[in-house]
């Protein structure tokens, strides 16, 4: 089963668009509580919610042993749901080969962002991996991705902003159909313009939450006509909903919460 079929298989079993992030930060953990023992029990008490979990790699990188724990939360994660390592890459061909093999092979996540600054020889060596899911960086949740990603520039004659000929090119590339884009959910015009240019592209939306993303806009705009397709991410507050011992029961309360309002504003589509 490739990454699409296993996420739509888990969207629908668990009737949910909610990807819970696992960005454990130490100083955030309850007393006692270590990093993973915190992923396990967030797993064990939101697995039957979600249809992913992505892990950002600098929630470990920064870690001793950061690596190992990546590994074994990754294995704590049940093998029909997805696991996406947030890792951002974007390198030089021979390097991005090196990166797709460490993600893809050496942690076996089904699915990675990347950036897409260096061109397609940077992102080939991951979509060469037909099962496994790759998210490029389209327009991003923070305040400064206006930076660039909004500067117009000229494609077969037409001038549009950086972050649609992003997703232009990105749909250009999706020959295995394992390429989808991230889309903050703080921009929801431009997420619009996206889902509207873009009908079955696959979304990864960031930004609901402790960002202050409008969930309703997120769903109208991020899903596709069907109500899919969309994988909606929120992390610290699923994570982090309560700090003390309670933390997985807590955690299970918000995501449980967060996926039936998804799901009403689905309904109303
Ligand atoms: P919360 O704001 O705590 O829900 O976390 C958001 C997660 O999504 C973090 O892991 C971010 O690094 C990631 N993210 C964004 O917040 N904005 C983006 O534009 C892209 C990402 C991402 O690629 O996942």
């Amino acid at each position: 089963m490739n990454f699409t079929e296993k996420l739509t298989k888990a969207m629908q079993r668990n009737k949910s668009l909610l990807c819970v992030g696992l960005d454990p930060d130490p100083e955030r953990l309850p007393d006692g509580v270590n990093v993973l023992e915190f992923n396990r029990k967030i797993i064990e008490a939101t697995a039957d919610l979600v249809c992913a979990y992505k892990l950002n790699f600098a929630f470990y990188e920064v870690l001793d042993k950061g690596f190992d724990i990546l590994k074994q939360t990754v294995s704590y994660i049940p093998d029909d749901i997805p696991a996406i390592g947030d890792a951002k890459r974007g390198d030089i061909g021979n390097t991005a080969k090196a990166y797709a093999k460490s993600i893809f092979t050496n942690f076996d996540f089904d699915a990675t962002t990347v950036n897409p600054y260096l061109g397609f020889d940077s992102i080939e060596p991951f979509i060469q991996y037909r099962d496994r899911g790759v998210f490029i960086l389209c327009r991003t949740s923070n305040a400064s991705a206006i930076d660039f990603q909004a500067l117009c520039a000229e494609i077969e004659g037409n001038k549009r902003p950086l972050f649609e000929i992003v997703a232009h090119k990105a749909s250009q590339w999706n020959t295995y159909g394992n390429i989808g884009l991230v889309v903050g959910a703080t921009y929801p015009e431009e997420l619009k313009t996206i889902r509207g240019n873009h009908p079955d592209m696959l979304l990864l939306i960031p930004g609901i939450g402790a960002q202050g993303g409008d969930l309703e806009l997120t769903v109208r705009y991020g899903v596709d006509s069907k109500g899919e397709k969309a994988v909606i991410n929120s992390s610290r507050q699923i994570i982090y909903a309560s700090p003390g011992k309670d933390f997985a029961r807590a955690a299970r309360r918000a995501a449980a919460e967060l996926r039936d309002q998804i799901n009403r504003f689905r309904s109303q589509l």
